[in-house]
């Protein structure tokens, strides 16, 4: 007699902070037991040698997003979930754009339509660009439907937000509970040195790095970080590139704020000389912020390390290269201010952060599994059904062989984009196999699970959203109330 679907047998489980050998078994799609020897299941599978991390939560990537002028986003639902699975990744946060001058809603549901073809389960941040009244009203029921998360610019002509919109934007994150994920570099700034930097005709790929250099994020970060204090609302800045930025984080928690930061592969990999390869290669690496420099990726490694970076996400922004509705959107002279900016990385994510972390010794296998799922689930709103291996979460679960050795090549990783910033590069440690609700999606090179798999995760209130409940005055901006000593 079977007790159960599937029994995962003889592993090395680890979730954020324990590491043991046992068996883990599935029943409809969550897991029911863990333990020693337990009893027969309709299938069995050996991980004898083998890691059973919980599936990765990447809170930061960009999937078939709208087209922008004559760019594509080169994912669909379907592709870039595949490549996720393919990189031991379960879940995935994108984002539902709002186009300046129209609502949130239908873009939203016209989103939702779109990521019905997901392999795995997914759930969205809403992009805000525009907070009038009647846009700050719309966003009340979709954030109390479960979107719980919003997506803010400090750069980027078309969305970027002044400082009064964003504390409209962060006043509402208060009253509804949402947590405001936000773009931070300065953007006057960003604009000024671009057109000096034209002027001066220095507009090859590398002059990205001088048009947004570390002082203009440091800058927005420092911004920010007083603007959330002001009203009292937690945030997370997205994609901190290097020391002094992370600083910034680190100053602002050390004080108690809920100022919470996220690094990317890209920074811990790539440098501003990455920018200056020839022939329009340079143009594979441009993203925002910019790479920066060795010193910055060995500051970044000591920010995860102590906790001041608390999640590493991808933020794959999938822009061909060579399409001229990718990269080559301005030609291939086009100057570094026309390049669409971002990285691919859904399914490079976890291998780089695995082999250059854990086989390196620059963290251990429990920071691993916390920067990479049970963190981002905790921030998220998805803790415990995502980012752990427990009783009763989601039998989302990635099985590592952590000794395989993989020369990364594009061919790979299973999305629609035609290159990787890490071809050629060889790891340590790559997932074998991807599980998303006890369903196999991915088996040893070959994604086998089917779009239409994947679920929305609406997202209830939760601790990370929670004010402190102090305020910079007896005065709370929000709600208009007076303490009284
Ligand atoms: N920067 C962004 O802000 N978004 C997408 C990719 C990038 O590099
Ligand atoms: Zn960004
Ligand atoms: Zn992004």
């Amino acid at each position: 007699m079977t007790h159960y679907d599937l029994v995962i047998r003889g592993g090395t489980v680890a979730t954020a902070s324990d590491c043991f050998r046992a068996d883990v078994a599935v029943t409809d799609g969550r897991i029911v037991a863990i333990g020693e020897n337990l009893g027969p299941a309709a299938r069995e599978i050996s991980a004898e040698g083998r890691l059973v991390l919980p599936g990765g939560v990447d809170s930061h990537c960009h999937i078939e997003e709208p087209q922008v002028g004559e760019v594509r986003n080169a994912e669909t639902f379907a592709s870039a979930t595949s490549s996720a699975a393919a990189g031991g990744t379960t879940t995935v946060i994108s984002f539902s754009q709002q186009v300046k001058g129209s609502g949130i809603t239908e873009a939203l549901r016209d989103y939702h339509e779109k990521a019905t073809r997901a392999l795995i389960d997914y759930s969205f941040h809403l992009v805000v660009t525009d907070p009038t009244d009647a846009v700050l009203e719309e966003l009340v029921p979709l954030i109390e439907e479960g979107h719980r998360s919003l997506k803010i610019f400090m750069t980027y002509t078309n969305v970027v937000l002044d400082d009064e919109q964003t504390l409209r934007v962060l006043a509402l994150a208060r009253k509804t509970g949402a947590l405001v994920t936000v773009h931070a570099e300065n953007h006057a700034a960003i604009m000024y040195l671009t057109r000096a930097l034209e002027k001066a005709g220095l507009t090859a790929p590398k002059y990205h790095a001088w048009a947004k250099p570390m002082p203009v994020e440091r800058e927005a970060c420092h911004r920010i970080i007083m603007l959330s204090e002001l009203l009292d609302v937690p945030i997370q800045i997205f994609h901190v590139s290097g020391a002094e930025a992370a600083e910034e984080i680190r100053r602002a928690q050390n004080r108690g704020l809920k100022v919470f930061g996220e690094t990317c592969p890209q920074y811990l990999m790539l440098t501003a000389a990455d920018l200056d390869r020839p022939d329009f290669e340079g143009a594979k690496f441009l993203c925002s912020p910019a790479p920066r420099t060795t010193a910055d990726q060995e500051a970044l490694w000591d920010y995860i390390r102590t906790g001041t970076i608390g999640v590493v996400s991808s933020d794959h922004a999938p822009n061909r290269f060579d399409d001229l509705h990718g990269k080559k959107v301005g030609g291939v002279d086009a100057p570094f201010s026309a390049i669409p900016n971002g990285v691919p990385g859904l399914a490079t994510r976890l291998p780089i952060l695995f082999s250059e972390g854990v086989v390196k010794g620059r963290i251990d296998l429990n920071t691993f599994v916390a920067l990479t799922a049970a963190n981002p689930a905790k921030l998220f709103g998805l803790h415990p059904r995502k980012g752990t291996i427990a009783v009763g979460a989601d039998a989302d679960i990635a099985i590592w062989d952590p000794e395989r050795k993989v020369t990364i090549r594009n061919d790979m990783l299973h999305h629609g984009v035609d290159y990787t910033v890490y071809e050629g590069v060889e790891v340590t440690g790559w997932p074998v196999m991807t599980l998303s609700r006890g369903e196999v999606v991915y088996d040893d090179g070959a994604v086998v699970g089917k779009p239409g798999h994947g679920r929305f995760l609406a997202r209830g209130p939760y601790d990370a959203i929670k004010p402190r409940g102090r305020h910079v005055t007896p005065f709370d901006p929000v709600t208009g109330e007076v303490e009284t000593a």
